[in-house]
This record gives C-alpha cells, structure tokens and sequence, in this order.
C-alpha cells in the first residue's frame, strides 16, 4: 500500500470521514459545561463540552473504540443503544447490568463491531439521570459501495429531540425520591439543543434548518428526552419514512411522526415548497389525563435558502396532547421492508412464550411524608427490580453467587382485570431477578400495561435484540384470539416499543446473544421506580457462540 493511501485511511478512522475502514476511534471527554437555556444558565455534564453530545459515524461491520474519560463528579457509563453488541456485552453499558461504573478519574474504551445494522442509533448515558444532558447520534451508513434502498438524499441531518430542567436533573430525581412522588417535569422540549421561543424568556433561541429548495434530506430523528414520547412535524411538508430503530421498513407518506425515548426515525424530506420558513414542532403524546407533561412545544424552523430575512414562518398546530388516533395512524404505518436483501426473520415457532405486566405500583416508605409514608414504585409482573452494587454480567461470567436469581416470573402472580379496577392491593415484591434463556431459544414476550395508579404507554428497551413487533391490541391481551391477528409476516423489528395506555404489544426475537441484556421502560422515571429485569441468556455450543472473556479495562465495583 502506498504510504499516502496509508496516511489517508489512517486520518479517516481518526476522523468521522467515511473511507473503507475497519477501526474507528473517538474519544468522549465527559466534562461540564456550563450552558445557557430558558434564559438561565446551569452546569451540565457533557461529551467533549457539546450539547447535545458528538455524532459517532460508522458503517457496517467496522469495528468502533470509543475512549470515555470521565472528568466530572459523577459515577458515568455509556450506552450505544439499539446496537447487539453480538457476543460483546461488556461494552454495552447499563450501570450494575453490564459494567460498573466509570468512576471518577477513571476511563474505560468501548469496543465493539456492528454487525448487520445500518441507520440511525442514538447513545446515552445509562446511569442515574445523566442522559438528559448525555446523549448523541450514532449514524451507521451502509457498506462502502452498498445503496440505500431508496433513492440516495442529497444531504443528510441528524435531529435530536430532547428536553431541559432548568434545575440541576439529578436534584430533580433526588427530590422526588425523597417525597415519593413523581418528579417535575422538564421546563422545556428542545430541538437539536433548543427549545425556541418560550413563556418569559425573551430569548428566540431556535434551531435552524438550513435547507437548499428542490432536494431531498434524509432526517435522521431521535427522541432522546427522558419522560416523553414526543410527536414531530414540519409545517406545510410530509415526509416520507424510511427506517426506524436501524432496520429498514416500507416507505410511507406522513405529516406526523411519533417517537418515543429511545426510538429513532429516518424520514426523507423534500423541499418542494415555496421558498420560505416553516415551523418544524415537537410536542408531548400523552393519553392518560392523570400524568404530568411538560406541555410546551419546541419549535425549530425550516429554512429555504434565498428566503427574505421579512418573510412569516408558515405555521403548524401540533397533535392535541392525546391525540392517540394520530400515534395510532404512525405506529400502525410501520412494516418491515421484507425485501430479498432485507428479510424479516420473524420467529415463526416460540420455545418460550412469556406474559409480562408492566405498570406502577405503591410500596411503603417510612421516611416519605409527603405521602403519609408511601412511594409510588414500578414493576414487571409486580417485582420491582434491585440494582445489585455489582454489574450482572461479571456476576454471571465470574460465578460470583448472591448477586442475582434466575427466578423471575414468565407470569404475573396472579391474574386480574390488567386494564380494569385495579386489585385492591397496590403493593409489589422487589429483587435482582432475571428470565434464563438457553442460547438461540425463540421468545415471545406479550407486554401487557396495567392500570395499577393509570395505564399509561410505557416504551419498553430490550439490549442486546432487534425484536419484531408481531401484535398490538387495547385491553387485556386474548391468548385465544389475539394471536390469530398476529403479523408473522413483515412486522416492524426495532430495539424500543411502546406499549398501549390500556393495551398490550407482542415481540419476538431470537436469542443468539449470550449475556446479560436489561429490558426497561425507556421513561427515566419508570426506570428508576423499577420497572426494569434482564434475560440471561447461555452460551452456546459452537466457538462463536459465547460471551468473549472482559477487556482489561472493564471498570471496577
Ligand atoms: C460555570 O460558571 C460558574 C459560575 O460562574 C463558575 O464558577 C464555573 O467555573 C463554571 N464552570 C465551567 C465548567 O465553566
Ligand atoms: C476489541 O475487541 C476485539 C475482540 O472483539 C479484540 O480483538 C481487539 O483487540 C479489541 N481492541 C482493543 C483496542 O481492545
Ligand atoms: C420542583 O417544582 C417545585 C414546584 O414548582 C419547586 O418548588 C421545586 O423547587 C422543584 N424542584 C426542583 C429540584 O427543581
Ligand atoms: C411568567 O411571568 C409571569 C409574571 O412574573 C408569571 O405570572 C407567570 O406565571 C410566568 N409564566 C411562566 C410560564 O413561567
Ligand atoms: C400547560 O400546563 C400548565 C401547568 O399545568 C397549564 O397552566 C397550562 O394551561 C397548560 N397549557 C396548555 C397549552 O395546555
Ligand atoms: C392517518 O393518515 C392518513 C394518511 O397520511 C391521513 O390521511 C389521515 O388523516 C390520518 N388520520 C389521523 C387520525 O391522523
Ligand atoms: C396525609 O394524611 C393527612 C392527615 O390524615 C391528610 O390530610 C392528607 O390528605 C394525606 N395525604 C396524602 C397524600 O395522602
Ligand atoms: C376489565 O375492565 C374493563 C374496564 O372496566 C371492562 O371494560 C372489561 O369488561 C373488564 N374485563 C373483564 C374480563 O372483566
Ligand atoms: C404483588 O406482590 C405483593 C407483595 O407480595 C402482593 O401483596 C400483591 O398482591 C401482588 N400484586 C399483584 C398484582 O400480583
Ligand atoms: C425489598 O423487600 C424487602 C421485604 O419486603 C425489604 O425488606 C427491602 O427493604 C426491600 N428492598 C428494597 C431495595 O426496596
Ligand atoms: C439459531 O436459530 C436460527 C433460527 O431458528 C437458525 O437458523 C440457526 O441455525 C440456529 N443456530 C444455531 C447455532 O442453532
Ligand atoms: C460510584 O461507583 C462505585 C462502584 O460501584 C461506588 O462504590 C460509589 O459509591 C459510586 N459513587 C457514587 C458517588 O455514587
Ligand atoms: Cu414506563
């Protein structure tokens, strides 16, 4: 090879230029920063200073190194989320499930390679509630030389959608577990950042969306707020959807896209109006009146070139706050591409076919006052689940007893009206239980809400999987009936999927990755009142089909 080309590829894996390369390293400084939004300034923990975070390029198959530095305070790990991490859950990230925590001082490198995904990701923080300010894309182009299977954007643009306390967010979740109660909702939504013109700030900081007429821009769209699901829409423009989670689907037409935490979407845009700008507006979907929303709306504009700096912003009227039809019309949209190149491998038989609850519940708390004593917990099939103070995976690796039970319920406990009247007892169980898997077993998981304090969509996470969404219905989930509607087919397959207010979804996923992988609400707040287990999942037989031993760098407990 020449010594050029050589220097070349060499600036390009050190770079986020997308040559043929196999190695791509970053370096994630984790400092504060001090940040101005709403009008007043905070401290927030950052990557390298930005927010929101560095976009992390790659394609597939590379393999990527990223060097976090933790220089703040804090107890920090990082989440790639939505990626398999096949055989490598040392470097996926959840706090106490996969690795203890970078402490202070210390770093740790991420190594891992993708495999058989390309799209839009995102990564966070996967510690306390640090993602609110922690987190940034993770754009996975196709190999070198392979097409999209749609026609080729001109111009791509990462969109993160977000929201911002003006408090510090960790004395917001504090405070809250002081009290027992749920805690403040955020003070703002934010686009790219920047929440746009609010109430007493006089500040018109918005995001701008530059944009050229008569072209098409892949958007590449995350939700990475903490509590909400999130609706999305450019006034006067449809946009055409492409892609969720990284797994290609349909093409579709919508002027309305539903995102939840976690969730990712891909929708091209044409520029095919008048040139001017356009309001672009994310707001709350929320279909239970009972739950707290921050209920403003964030607005960015699109911005044609060549428009008149006197020219109006075309405006948009978000979604009402529970307009569940218009989320229903999105969800619903979703399939799977199911080309040659890009089938769906649904599992078509299941070996293991669970029931899981997921929902809220009411414990004791002696020192809560606020509430006569009592907190407002979460559950699956009513345990709330126990960090244990060291992570899981080397428990499970390192044989070390006592930290973890394989003995959580395939079951609720007891069956009772899911969606109607509450039992009469609100109470649940806790423990550090996990669901064992034998390596390659078919699952079916029906996630079925509760009603327990209110139903309410919880976007539920799973690790490690790529699961496809085969059923969704309102009520209690029929095993009789239900699974006769289900779609075997072209579902969509992704990595966060809400679950009705009131109703049930059904995944299925094979698991062909051994480890420890935490599946949760991808609502912070649910997370930390515990609605959060993990599978384990065994080795299997054949030499690629085992958990690779740990760095050497793994942090320690
Ligand atoms: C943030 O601002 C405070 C008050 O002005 C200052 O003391 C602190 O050093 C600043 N921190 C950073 C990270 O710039
Ligand atoms: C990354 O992990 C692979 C194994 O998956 C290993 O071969 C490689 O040496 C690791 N790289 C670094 C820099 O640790
Ligand atoms: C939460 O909101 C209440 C009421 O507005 C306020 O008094 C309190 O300071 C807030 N807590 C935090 C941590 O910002
Ligand atoms: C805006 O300021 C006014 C006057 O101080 C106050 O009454 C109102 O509650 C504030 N609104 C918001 C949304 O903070
Ligand atoms: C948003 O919520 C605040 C506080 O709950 C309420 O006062 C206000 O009317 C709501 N605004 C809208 C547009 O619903
Ligand atoms: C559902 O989507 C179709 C096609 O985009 C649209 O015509 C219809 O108005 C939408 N319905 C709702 C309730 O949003
Ligand atoms: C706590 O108890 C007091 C006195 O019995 C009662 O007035 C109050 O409503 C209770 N608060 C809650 C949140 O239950
Ligand atoms: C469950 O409760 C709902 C709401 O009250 C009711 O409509 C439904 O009939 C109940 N289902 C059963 C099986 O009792
Ligand atoms: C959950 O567990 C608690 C504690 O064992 C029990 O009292 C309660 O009845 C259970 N609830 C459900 C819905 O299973
Ligand atoms: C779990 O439940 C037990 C028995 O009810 C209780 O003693 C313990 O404090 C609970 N642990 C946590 C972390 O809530
Ligand atoms: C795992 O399951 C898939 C799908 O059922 C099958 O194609 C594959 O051969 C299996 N692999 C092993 C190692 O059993
Ligand atoms: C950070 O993590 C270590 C290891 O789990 C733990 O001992 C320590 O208490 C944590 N620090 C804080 C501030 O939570
Ligand atoms: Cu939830």
């Amino acid at each position: 090879m020449d010594s050029w080309v050589r220097v070349l590829i060499l600036l390009g894996c050190l770079f986020p230029v997308l040559v043929q390369c196999r190695v791509r390293h970053y370096k994630f400084n984790v400092v504060m920063k001090n940040t101005t939004r709403l009008c007043s300034t905070k401290s927030i923990v950052t990557v390298n200073g930005k927010f929101p975070g560095p976009t992390i390029y790659a394609r597939e198959d590379d393999t990527v190194l990223i060097k976090v530095v933790n220089h703040v305070k804090y107890n920090v790990s990082i989440h790639w989320h939505g990626i398999r991490q096949l055989r490598t859950g040392w470097a996926d990230g959840p706090a106490y499930i996969t690795q203890c925590p970078i402490q202070p001082g210390q770093s740790y490198v991420y190594n891992f390679t993708i495999t058989g995904q390309r799209g839009t990701l995102l990564w966070h923080a996967h510690i306390l509630w640090l993602r609110a300010t922690l987190h940034g894309a993770l754009v996975i182009l196709p190999k070198l030389g392979v097409p999209y299977p749609f026609p080729k954007p001109n111009h791509e643009r990462v969109i993160i959608l977000g929201e911002w306390w003006k408090s510090d967010t960790e004395a917001v979740i504090n405070e809250a577990l002081k009290s027992g109660l749920a805690p403040n909702v955020s003070d703002a939504h934010t686009i790219n950042g920047h929440p746009g013109p609010v109430p007493n700030c006089s500040s018109t900081d918005g995001f701008i969306l530059d944009v050229e007429p008569g072209k098409t821009y892949l958007l590449r769209l995350i939700n990475a707020a903490l509590n909400e699901e999130l609706f999305f829409k450019i006034a006067g423009h449809r946009m055409t959807i492409v892609e969720v989670d990284a797994t290609y689907v349909k093409p579709f037409k919508t002027d309305t896209i539903v995102i939840a935490p976690g969730q990712t979407t891909n929708a091209i845009l044409t520029t095919d109006r008048a040139v001017g700008k356009y309001m672009v507006a994310a707001s709350p979907f929320m279909d239970t009146p009972v739950v707290a929303v921050d209920n403003l709306t964030a607005t960015a504009t699109l911005h044609y070139s060549g428009t008149l700096s006197s020219s109006l912003t075309t405006f948009t009227r978000p979604p009402a706050q529970n307009a569940t039809p218009v989320a229903n019309n999105f969800t619903n949209s979703l399939r799977s591409l199911n080309s040659n190149k890009y089938p769906a491998k649904v599992p078509q038989k299941v070996d293991h076919s669970l029931f899981f609850t997921v929902g809220l519940g009411i414990n004791p708390c002696p020192t809560c006052k606020a509430t006569n004593g009592s907190r407002v917990v979460a559950a699956v099939n009513n345990v709330t689940f126990v960090m244990p103070t060291i992570a899981l995976l080397q428990a499970h690796f390192f044989n070390i007893k006592g930290v973890f039970t394989t003995d959580f319920p395939g079951n609720p406990p007891f069956a009772f009206n899911y969606t109607g009247s509450p039992p009469a007892n609100l109470g649940t169980t806790n423990g550090t239980k996990l669901y064992r898997l034998p390596y390659n077993a078919t699952v079916q998981v029906v996630l079925q809400d509760t009603g327990i304090i209110a139903p309410e969509n919880h976007p539920i996470h799973l690790h490690g999987f790529n699961f496809f969404v085969v059923g969704r219905g309102l009520g209690n989930f029929n095993p009789k009936t239900d699974p006769k509607t289900f779609n075997l087919v072209d579902p969509v397959e992704r990595n966060t999927i809400g679950v009705p207010s009131g109703g049930w979804v059904a995944i299925r996923f094979l698991a062909d990755n051994p480890g420890v992988w935490f599946m949760h609400c991808h609502l912070e707040v649910h997370t930390t009142w515990g609605l959060k287990m993990a599978f384990l999942v065994d080795n299997g037989k054949g030499p690629n089909e085992v958990l690779l031993p740990p760095p050497k760098d793994l942090p320690k407990c």
